[in-house]
């Protein structure tokens, strides 16, 4: 039995002075749960040949969480460079020729945190390098360090956008772990969601199956809506629909 594929880049991360790869638990438990294959990808330069063959190979793509993004890759000023935090560039690098690619390719992408930021990015859009100083509005807080993974914001769905029809719901409470966020949108996408003070927290491609950015994490808030679990849900449905259309057409 096979599954279909779908690939994740690996975050970095410095284990007893060795630095290793991983994808955390809740990202593969959720995809396999859904029947989806997840192939890790090392995010290291050596893989940047191989990167269209295993594309190639796959059915969707799902970008998490990690470090900042290299602003080189945005439109920025000088002023706003003094908020950046460390960066990964070996990963923007691959995740960003993945985005190009899938892109161009149709094939289902789903980003998460950083993920949706990249995806942004990769379509001409640009973010605030810092929510909470890089941006001119007041903003609530994004990130709260003494209470990480309790803290919840309130963010309103947009009226009849593909998360309102999915959670039945004008608007919701999310975890926020992000010191960055979205500033323009690119052009491509549209809003889903935004948090009380104004900042983007999800946006898709209508002309696509299924091209959706979450700046929250619903695989860390499973018991708290069935749809922090069904929106995998649809990205895996939409994964099917791409492989038996790939499959059809070279038949
Ligand atoms: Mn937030």
């Amino acid at each position: 039995m096979s599954l279909p594929r779908i690939l994740i880049p690996t975050r970095q991360y410095e284990r007893k002075e060795m630095m290793v790869q991983f994808v955390g638990e809740y990202h593969l438990r959720l995809v396999l749960q859904h029947g989806l294959m997840p192939i890790m990808l090392p995010s290291m330069p050596e893989m940047m040949p191989y990167l269209e063959d295993e594309l190639a190979t796959a059915a969707g793509l799902l970008l998490m969480e990690g470090k900042d993004i290299d602003p080189t890759y945005y439109p920025h000023t000088a002023e706003s460079l003094r908020w950046v935090r460390s960066t990964s560039p070996e990963r923007d690098e691959i995740e960003l020729k993945l985005l190009e690619l899938a892109l161009a390719q149709g094939i289902p992408i789903f980003g998460i945190c950083r993920g949706s930021q990249l995806l942004n990015i990769a379509c001409g859009g640009d973010l605030y390098t810092d929510v909470h100083n890089d941006r001119p509005e007041r903003s609530v807080m994004h990130i709260d360090y003494d209470d990480y993974h309790n803290y919840r914001h309130g963010v309103n769905l947009v009226e009849g956008g593909r998360l309102a029809r999915l959670y039945g719901q004008a608007s919701i409470p999310v975890n926020s772990y992000h010191h960055q966020s979205v500033k323009t949108l690119a052009p491509r996408f549209e809003p889903l969601a935004y948090a009380e003070d104004g900042v983007l927290e999800a946006f898709h491609d209508p002309s696509a199956d299924f091209v959706l950015g979450l700046q929250f994490h619903p695989e860390r808030m499973q018991s708290e809506h069935p749809a922090h679990v069904a929106i995998f849900g649809e990205f895996a449905a939409a994964v099917r629909r791409y492989e038996a259309q790939s499959k059809a057409s070279s038949s």
